[in-house]
């Protein structure tokens, strides 16, 4: 008698707990690159509430920054094999012969602000999107404008010549080695969160990267000088295996999607504010700004991409220019 009024009233406590188990039914693992100050961090933690609250507990996200849950690479990796759930990433995807990715962070392919919204959030960003699902399997659910990229390095640079065989880290982007070669670099593909040990061991003399990774990672305090490159103004994308997302019942993909809304526009309130801030920390903290010889930079760059870029690339970076 006694069990079964036992029974009776851990049934009668679980009900009245609304039977919602504590323990969700999916757990998605979010990694990126930057660290906890980064916009992309924060819009990240925004997306893990969001889910959570969205489905009532059943459906929660866990967030690794600073590559703490492997280097891009590895976690793109793990993604398609089920060992990661969600990743920041963008031209790295060029590695996963998905050809057009790279548009979204091609050397000056994009003009401005105005410019690359038209783009990432028009159909052409459609089409990208699209490519990306069906060429490798990984699912865009938001893109984040970045700020422009930037050189930086020990010695002062004002065009191309100046380059002179620098040893410059750049991420695992084909496009990227292809180009800084063209412009006279020694380029070394290397995982972001090397970046910093490297250039204090000197192994490396130079890397580029917006104010925003240049700030979070502390670039500062092992690079004197950032010249205004600007060579490449583009978006990242946040992925999930899109495998993984159709397996969801349809409520939970209604969250997914509703929740990397949220965090896309509060990533971009973010990204605002943030840019101006990043400059102001960087000369705070010693660096250097440098005007740079843009013209000879984009023309060197310009013609090393159009010739590395087969006719279907090209093709979709002229109807990007011409929009
Ligand atoms: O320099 C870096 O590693 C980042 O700014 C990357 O550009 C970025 O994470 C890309 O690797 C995205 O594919």
């Amino acid at each position: 008698l006694a069990l079964v009024q036992l029974t009776l009233l851990a049934l009668a406590m679980a009900s009245c707990a609304g039977g919602k188990s504590d323990k969700p039914e999916y757990v998605l693992r979010f990694g990126h690159l930057a660290n906890r100050q980064h916009g992309w961090h924060q819009a990240a933690e925004r997306f893990a509430e969001e889910v959570s609250r969205l489905s009532d507990g059943r459906m929660q996200v866990k967030v690794y920054p600073s590559e703490q849950l492997g280097k891009e690479m590895d976690v793109l990796t793990g993604i398609l094999v089920g060992s990661a759930d969600i990743m920041i990433t963008g031209e790295s995807l060029q590695s996963w012969s998905l050809p057009y990715a790279i548009l979204c962070a091609t050397p000056y392919a994009i003009r401005d602000s105005e410019h690359l919204k038209k783009v990432a959030g028009g159909p052409i960003g459609k089409e990208i999107e699209q490519h990306i699902i069906e060429g490798a399997g990984f699912k865009p659910i938001a893109w984040f404008e970045r700020g422009a990229r930037n050189l930086t390095a020990n010695r002062i640079i004002r065009h191309p010549d100046d380059l002179n065989g620098m040893i410059l880290r750049v991420p695992a982007v084909s496009l990227y080695v292809k180009t800084w070669s063209a412009l006279g670099a020694k380029p070394t593909p290397m995982a972001f969160s090397e970046v910093f040990t490297a250039l204090q061991q000197s192994t490396i003399h130079g890397q580029e990267n917006p104010f925003a990774l240049i700030k979070d990672a502390g670039l500062y305090e092992v690079q004197k000088y950032c010249m205004l490159t600007e060579h490449v103004k583009g978006w990242s994308y946040v992925v999930m295996s899109n495998k993984k997302y159709e397996s969801l019942p349809k409520d939970l993909q209604q969250v997914i999607d509703q929740a990397a809304h949220t965090m896309q526009q509060y990533e971009h309130e973010l990204f605002l504010r943030q840019e101006k801030i990043d400059y102001e920390h960087l000369l705070a903290r010693g660096m250097e700004f440098i005007e740079v010889d843009k013209g000879a930079f984009r023309a060197a760059a310009s013609s090393a991409v159009t010739a590395s870029f087969d006719e279907g690339q090209n093709d979709l970076l002229r109807r990007i220019q011409e929009i």
